[in-house]
């Protein structure tokens, strides 16, 4: 490379070094890709719920755990969650969990894109161990994606962000359910900005993060380009009792495409983040994400420059288009 600056273009997330974390060649049967997984802390671990594409082109579920979510990975011989031939819309894999932790149905919530004949679907899956999973279903219909519960009720209704396609547009959207069956006032959140990085396709990143000034948002947006499609990373906030609301939606992305594990794979060009776990002693908030559709990495931030940086970022008027 001629240049190797990790801190472009603002530095605020700071790579490991030793990316990628998860790769096809450490896998303990044969597959195709390792990416965009789902993280939390479970017993004391970090938990990953890899998304590993097979030979078919279809997506399962597989853990890996480590102790301080950046080395030493276990990972499991068999996968977690298989794509379920009795569920229509599981017919062509699973794909891109995101996962929380609802303490008031003391489960943890899974939420994924499964393959229907109509489309991409985000459906539900239910566990109070991380052994045994159960199935909810589709949440709304087909063409949906990037979808993930907020980690608690509000106002007693949870919470939904998800990236439903709708006259070919693609924003992030948010509703509301007393059940996590019926799903309404729905609104378009963080909409597409024509002429911008964005400006393609947005869709959400990890489950949102409570911060003491809102919920921080992470989110990729594309842009489509003579050479293919890239992903980026931005961020917004949220009102916390109102986080249909936007407090801040900053003008450039804080990651990118980069280093050749991110610009060579399955689909270059692509920074994928779908979870995060924080640690408060350290306030470092550990990013992973998938890289070119092929491998697993993460970055590292302190939570309070991100909310810091958010506060301070310039937020120009110029939102993109709104149909509501
Ligand atoms: C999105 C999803 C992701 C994928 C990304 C880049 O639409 O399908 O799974 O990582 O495209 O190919």
């Amino acid at each position: 490379m001629i240049y190797h600056n990790h801190h472009r273009p603002t530095g605020i997330f700071e790579r490991f070094e030793g990316n990628p974390v998860l790769f096809p060649d450490c896998w303990p049967y044969p597959v195709n890709a390792t990416f965009n997984p789902a993280a939390i802390k479970h017993d004391g671990k970090v938990y990953l719920l890899v998304r590993v594409e097979d030979m078919r082109g279809f997506s399962h579920f597989t853990f890996a755990r480590s102790e301080d979510g950046k080395t030493n990975w276990q990972i499991d011989d068999q996968p977690a969650i298989m794509p379920n031939s009795n569920y229509d819309e599981e017919r062509w894999g699973i794909e891109d969990p995101r996962i929380v932790w609802l303490e008031d149905l003391g489960r943890y919530a899974i939420t994924y894109v499964s393959f229907s004949k109509d489309g991409p679907v985000v459906s539900l899956a239910l566990s109070k161990d991380l052994v045994t999973f159960k199935r909810r279903g589709a949440m709304l219909p087909p063409e949906d994606k990037d979808a993930s519960l907020f980690p608690r009720k509000i106002k007693r209704r949870y919470m939904l962000i998800h990236r439903p396609i709708i006259r070919g547009e693609a924003h992030i959207w948010i509703a509301n359910s007393p059940d996590m069956i019926h799903w309404g006032e729905h609104k378009i959140l963080l909409p597409v900005r024509p002429g911008w990085w964005d400006s393609t396709r947005v869709g959400l990143g990890p489950p949102p993060i409570e911060t003491d000034e809102g919920w921080l948002i992470i989110y990729h947006g594309v842009r489509d380009t003579a050479s293919g499609s890239l992903y980026r990373v931005g961020l917004a906030l949220l009102d916390l009792d109102e986080p249909w609301k936007i407090r801040k939606r900053c003008d450039q992305w804080v990651f990118g495409p980069h280093e050749p594990y991110e610009r060579i794979g399955d689909v270059p060009g692509v920074t994928f983040p779908t979870g995060t776990i924080y640690d408060n002693i350290n306030d470092e908030l550990i990013m992973y994400y998938g890289a070119a559709d092929s491998n697993v990495c993460l970055a590292s931030a302190k939570l309070k420059d991100l909310v810091d940086y958010l506060l301070n970022c310039s937020d120009s008027e110029d939102e993109g288009f709104c149909l509501t």
